[in-house]
């Protein structure tokens, strides 16, 4: 389904995880987030490599499941627990489906569920994929210190974000360039202009810098930035063994 959301004029609003979303997220992020497409297969990689045996994976903020499936692709151990949490109905319902559709042995545990309330506990991997920058940011800390909290030693938590930058001059280019990303997979400016200010007071970015300071803050002992595209990144914050 190709993402038409903002496409003709409508009235100011805020964006939501609702089920004309759902419908065409697949789409829809493909084609808004710069390194999606890299990110994930990605995940299934690091997932390989800190799920430990025993233990749990959580997905926070699944969606539809693709960095879900990633990790689910990833786990070695058959003992693993693997837990996708979102509080859109919408996306858990479509989720479920695209997790029956796959051919993983490895169960997987959906719940429709708020990422701040969510038990977290014994986990070796932890995703945030495109999850936090919806979180209010005052609330960020204490979840990041519950996940930290929550991770075996030589566990990680995988987060990736849109960035905001300390300097305008490169915010402005970076900016651009993701507009140019966007009109370069088919939107258009009435598109683009649309989203930006539906999306303005629920996506707040950070800068990398205040996420540093705080995955450290929280509890985890080293932070690793493994991949920018533009404004958007992929993080690895690692509790040491
Ligand atoms: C992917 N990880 O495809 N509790 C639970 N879910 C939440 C909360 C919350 N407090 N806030 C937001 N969400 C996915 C993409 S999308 C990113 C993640 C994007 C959920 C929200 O319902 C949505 O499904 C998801 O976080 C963010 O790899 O749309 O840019």
């Amino acid at each position: 389904m190709t993402d038409r959301l903002f496409a003709t004029e409508r009235n100011p609003e805020d964006f939501r995880f609702d089920a004309a979303v759902a419908r065409v997220f697949p789409d829809m992020i493909r084609r808004s987030v710069p390194g999606y497409t890299t990110i994930i297969p990605m995940i299934e990689v690091i997932t390989g490599q800190y799920a430990q045996p025993g233990s749990r994976c959580y997905d926070l903020g699944c969606s539809l499941g693709a960095s879900t499936l990633a990790m689910r692709h990833g786990i070695g151990s058959a003992d693993c627990t693997l837990v996708g949490v979102d509080n859109s109905p919408a996306m858990i319902e479509r989720c479920q489906h695209y997790i029956a559709l796959d051919d993983s042995p490895l169960p997987v545990t959906l719940r429709c569920e708020d990422i701040l309330t969510t038990e977290l506990s014994d986990a070796s991997v932890t995703t945030l994929n495109f999850t936090l920058q919806f979180v209010p940011p005052a609330e960020r800390s204490g979840l990041l210190a519950r996940i930290a909290r929550a991770t075996r030693p030589g566990g990680v938590l995988i987060l990736s974000e849109k960035l905001r930058f300390e300097s305008d001059a490169e915010q402005a280019i970076q900016t651009t360039l993701h507009h140019e990303f966007k009109r370069a997979n088919g939107y258009s400016d009435l598109e683009i202009s649309q989203k930006r200010s539906a999306i303005e007071n629920v996506l707040i970015p950070e800068t990398l810098a205040t996420h540093r300071a705080r995955l450290l803050e929280a509890g985890f002992d080293q932070v690793v930035l493994w991949y920018q595209c533009f404004n958007f990144v992929s993080i690895l914050a690692l509790k040491n063994p």
